[in-house]
């Protein structure tokens, strides 16, 4: 496993760099067609009593983002991304379950949204032999036509 992980980050330069599209478009750096962002919600409690970065997203639940991607493989196809750069899936640990649940649900209520009632794909490409092209985690939504099985 640690040995895929090198090879990839020697195939993908992009593994190492933190900031990658992503995160640029995550502080609208980088223009993107956005369709949902976690709502930052300020009740009684002072942001400057969180000290954690980490606690603030996860109680107000400004966790993700998602927006269209730029080259659709069919008429629906959008990206739900956490704000935290996780590099890809398998650089995930148990402490971010809550995050991993969280982009699914957000993933399925957008589809919802998006009219995808005829059935949809999410995918999470891992890694080069999972095509990985961008290394910031994320969820791709994609409908709107029949899709095939088994992927290329
Ligand atoms: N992508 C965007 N905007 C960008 C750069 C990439 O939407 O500025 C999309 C690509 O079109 C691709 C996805 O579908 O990000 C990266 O997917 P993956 O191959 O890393 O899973």
């Amino acid at each position: 496993r640690a040995r895929e992980t090198d090879a990839t980050r020697k195939q993908n330069p992009s593994t190492t760099q933190e900031d990658t599209i992503f995160s640029k478009i995550l502080r609208k750096e980088v223009p993107a067609d956005i369709i949902y962002e976690d709502e930052m919600v300020r009740p009684l409690l002072n942001r400057s009593t969180l000290s954690f970065t980490y606690h603030f997203d996860v109680l107000f639940e400004t966790q993700c983002m998602a927006f269209h991607d730029v080259s659709p493989v069919a008429p629906t196809h959008f990206l739900v991304i956490p704000r935290n750069p996780i590099p890809m899936l398998s650089a995930s640990t148990d402490r971010d379950t809550q995050l991993l649940g969280h982009l699914l649900v957000v993933a399925r209520n957008l589809a919802e949204k998006e009219n995808l009632s005829d059935g949809y794909r999410i995918v999470i490409n891992n890694g080069r032999d999972g095509a990985q092209s961008v290394y910031h985690l994320h969820v791709h939504v994609i409908g709107g036509r029949q899709l095939s099985w088994p992927p290329g």
